[in-house]
């Protein structure tokens, strides 16, 4: 097991397109045991494997209270997605102490391989629901901000570079 360092917005690294998983190996078995491990030691309710600078379709994502019930999804895709539409604060590793307001589906239905290689079918509501859909955009290259305005995004961006700057110096 290890923790595996996460990229940070703007890391144009964060935009690249991830490919498909061609089979589920002792390789990928690793990454998703140490993408769970990080996922839990920072806190998150989700991770992408393009955060930790990995570019094939693994999302790991626990939603549970008592942070023990981890959920994978390999090469995921999904089936069905709500019209309706749900509006919450979302956060970003990859962003830290930053959060505002985004539309996602409601709920969605997602299929994708676990980490046994079995193909299985998901219906999501609520957090889960929204945070698939976070995931599935990392996986593509987006980053939440790019849902919120122009202006947002780039005192986002000032900021982060800031703190990146800041923490170099320290
Ligand atoms: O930890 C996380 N919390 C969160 C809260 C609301 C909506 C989405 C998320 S995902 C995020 C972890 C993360 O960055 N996953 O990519
Ligand atoms: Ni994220």
């Amino acid at each position: 097991m290890a923790l595996l360092p996460i990229l940070k917005f703007p890391d144009p690294k964060l935009h690249r397109v991830a490919k498909p998983v061609a089979s589920v190996d002792d390789r990928i078995r690793q990454l998703v045991d140490d993408m769970i491990e990080t996922m839990h030691d920072a806190e998150g309710v989700g991770l992408a494997a393009t955060q930790v600078d990995v570019h094939e379709r693994v999302i790991v994502m626990d939603t549970s209270e008592t942070r023990d019930q981890p959920l994978v999804f390999i090469n995921p895709e999904l089936v069905a997605r709500s019209e309706e539409m749900t509006f919450a604060d979302e956060g970003c590793l990859s962003v830290p102490d930053t959060y505002d307001r985004v539309a996602r589906h409601a709920r969605v239905t997602v299929r994708a391989l676990g980490r046994d290689g079995q193909s299985f079918e998901m219906e999501a509501e609520g957090l889960t629901s929204i945070c698939i859909q976070h995931e599935m955009d990392h996986l593509v290259g987006r980053v939440f901000v790019e849902y919120l305005s122009p202006l947002k995004r780039d005192r986002i961006r000032t900021r982060m570079i800031k703190r990146a700057r800041d923490a170099q110096r320290a």
